[in-house]
Formats: structure tokens, sequence, C-alpha cells
């Protein structure tokens, strides 16, 4: 089978990782990059050694040669770019957040299964190693009955008034949740098998006025922090912390359940252990060894112990099965291992019954597929 020639739009922090990971997936290549002109996506293609660029988004979707077309695009475009791009007949892999809304995000699932193209959203994180350790120990009955998740995802982008970044502007309903919260949720309901039926939250906004390095000042009514209570479908309750506002905190996404027999808990900014707290003696740290693994863990270690596999390798994993899929025609199967456009939907009905709760100061279930 010819290699699958990826097209990328959106030029910012992300759509780079993106062309590196894609280079990294056998059977997969970056035929395009797309961008602003204040992107300068010629200049991109050419340190990249990317054949083709464009400016115009819609010029690239026409692009016969394009196979998949990876949206990095701000939020706000994703449904609109990823609409076009499925009409068109491509395959699609989205950054997340998926869409500005629950409803959104169903049709646009729904238009992706009708027209038979894959579908994956970057939830990169539960793609880690030692994400799908404690996903495989949990299913093999390993460490007991799950008793509770918790977690947080902390960043530091907006502690302060004058963090004032255009990623704060037309988020849509909520801001951190949409961000950063769904990255958690996405990685908590993989490893314990089961969506979040029902959520308690309290959002606080920091700073509702934020000043600009050149003395501007900009409104924002969206949460800077979140503190949410969840019930998963078997029951387990849970917690989540996620702010943009917690200094010295860079990409700390932490996931850990807490089980009868141990208790398990995962760093991303350790991201190739597994943490594991025993009653008889302590924590144990334990590497991602294939010998003694999960079997089902193995396929997702990809470097000896020691050399760590981290960010750009879950990014990797993912882009790897999502290809793999394509590539074996199998893309059409409801679960795999990516994250599809059902977790989008899924995410976005999280951040709507938050911001409900919030609101409404009550227990909110979450809208199901
Ligand atoms: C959120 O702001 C975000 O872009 C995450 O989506 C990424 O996974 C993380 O690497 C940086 O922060």
């Amino acid at each position: 089978m010819r290699k699958l020639h990826a097209g990328v739009i959106g030029l910012g922090f992300i759509g780079p990782q993106h062309i590196d990971g894609i280079r990294r997936v056998p059977g997969a290549d970056v035929l395009a990059v797309c961008g602003r002109e204040e992107d300068n996506p010629a200049a991109v293609a050419e340190r990249f050694d990317v054949p083709r660029a464009y400016r115009d988004w819609r010029e690239m979707i026409a692009d016969p040669d394009i196979d998949v077309v990876h949206n990095c695009t701000p939020n706000a475009l994703h449904d609109e770019i990823n609409r076009a791009a499925i009409l068109a007949g491509k395959h699609v892999y989205c950054e997340k957040p998926l869409s500005d809304s629950a409803a959104q995000a169903r049709d646009i699932w729904r238009l992706a299964v009708a027209r038979g193209v894959a579908h994956g959203l970057n939830h990169q994180y539960r793609l880690n190693a030692p994400v799908q350790e404690m996903r495989a120990r949990l299913q093999n009955g390993l460490a007991g009955r799950p008793l509770f998740v918790w977690g947080r995802y902390l960043q530091e982008s907006a502690a302060r008034a004058s963090d004032w970044s255009h990623r704060m502007e037309n988020t849509g309903i909520a801001r951190t949740i949409n961000d950063i919260g769904i990255h958690w949720t996405d990685t908590a309901c993989c490893v314990l098998g089961h969506p979040i039926v029902s959520v308690m939250a309290e959002l606080t906004t920091h700073h509702p006025v934020r000043t600009d390095a050149q003395g501007g000042t900009h409104a924002v009514d969206t949460e800077d922090t979140a503190m949410i209570l969840v019930r998963f479908a078997d029951g387990t309750p849970g917690s989540l912390i996620a702010s943009k506002a917690a200094n010295g905190h860079k990409n700390d996404l932490r996931v850990a359940v807490a089980c009868e027999t141990y208790g398990m808990e995962w760093s991303q900014e350790d991201p190739d252990r597994l943490t594991v707290g025993l009653k008889e003696t302590g924590f144990e740290t334990v590497y991602m060894n294939p010998r003694t693994c999960q079997p089902e863990t193995r396929a997702y270690i990809t470097t000896p112990m020691g050399h760590v596999m981290g960010w750009p390798d879950a990014l990797r994993n993912a882009l790897a099965r999502y290809y793999a899929s394509i590539a074996e025609d199998t893309y059409r199967a409801p679960i795999q291992p990516y994250a599809t456009f059902e977790d989008g939907f899924r995410g976005m009905a999280f951040v709507e019954a938050c911001v409900r709760s919030a609101k409404t100061r009550a227990w909110t279930e979450v809208e199901q597929p």
C-alpha cells in the first residue's frame, strides 16, 4: 500500500509536533502544511522539508493527493474545517476540543461515520505505556476493586492578571475545562474503562480583567480553575482539579486510582513510570519492562527502561494506531485505541455539564451518546 499523505493545518505550537509525529509512523508522510500568512507556511514547509505549502485551508483540502487532514487550528475553526475535510472524503485527525458544543460534536461525529472516514481526536495521554498498564492491571483484577479516581491537570499560563493570551478569547462556554480538563477525563475514563455520568463543579475566574503587554485591558469571564467531583458509570467516585493558574506547574497531568489491593498513580511529567502504593511497604516505582508489564501494555513500550518515553512518544503512539487503522481498514469499528470523535462528544458533554453544575450548584448528569 502506498504511503498515506497528510496535510497539517495550523502551524502554532502543536502543528509542527504533528509533523514530527506523522514522520515517525510507518506508512505515512507529510505532503502539505497550511497556515496563516503570519505563520509563513512556505518557510515552515522549507524548514520541515514538506513538498507543498498552502495559505488557504480550502485549497489544501481540495488537493486530491491529500488523504488525511490534521486540524491543528484554534478551537473556533475546528468544526468548519473538519466538516469540509469530511465532505471532501478526507480522514481527519483533530486537536481537542472537537467542537464548541456537544450538539456540534455529535453532529460532526455522525457525519464522519456516515461518510466512512477515520476520525481521531488528539487525547494522546491515554497512549502512554504506564496509562495502559494501569488500565490493564485494573482489567486483569490485579489492583483489586477501584475505590476512587483522583487527579489534576495544572498549568501556569494564567496565574497573573498580566498573563494575557488571545487563546483566552472565543473559547466558548468554558476555557480550562475544554482545554485541559477533558485531557484528564479522557485519560481517567480510559484507565477505568467507564465514562463519567455526573459531575459537581466549582469554577473560578481569578482575574475577570487582564492586562496585555501594551497595557490594554481584557474582560475574561471563563474559568481559570475548575474543581470537579465526578461519578463514573460503574459508580466509582472521583475528583479533578484543572487549573491554568498554578505557578510552577508546567504540564502537570496526574491520574490516580485508589484500589482495594493497591493504588496506582501516573504523572505526565514522569511519563515513563508508574507509582504503585502498597499498604505493607509504601510506594514502588514501576518502569515499563515488556517482560514484567501486562501483555496489553507491551505494544506501547517503544524504548528500553531508562530511555524515557515522553510527550512526543505518546503522540507517536496515538498517530501510529490512527494510521494503522486506516491502512488495515479497521477504523470503522466504534472502539479504537486512540480517541475518536465519540470521545470528542463525550468531552464536550462533560464541559457543558460542569458549566451547568457550577451555575445551579447541583450535581448534573452528563449527556451520553
Ligand atoms: C493545553 O493548553 C495544551 O495545549 C495541551 O492540549 C497539550 O497536550 C499540552 O502539551 C500543552 O497544553
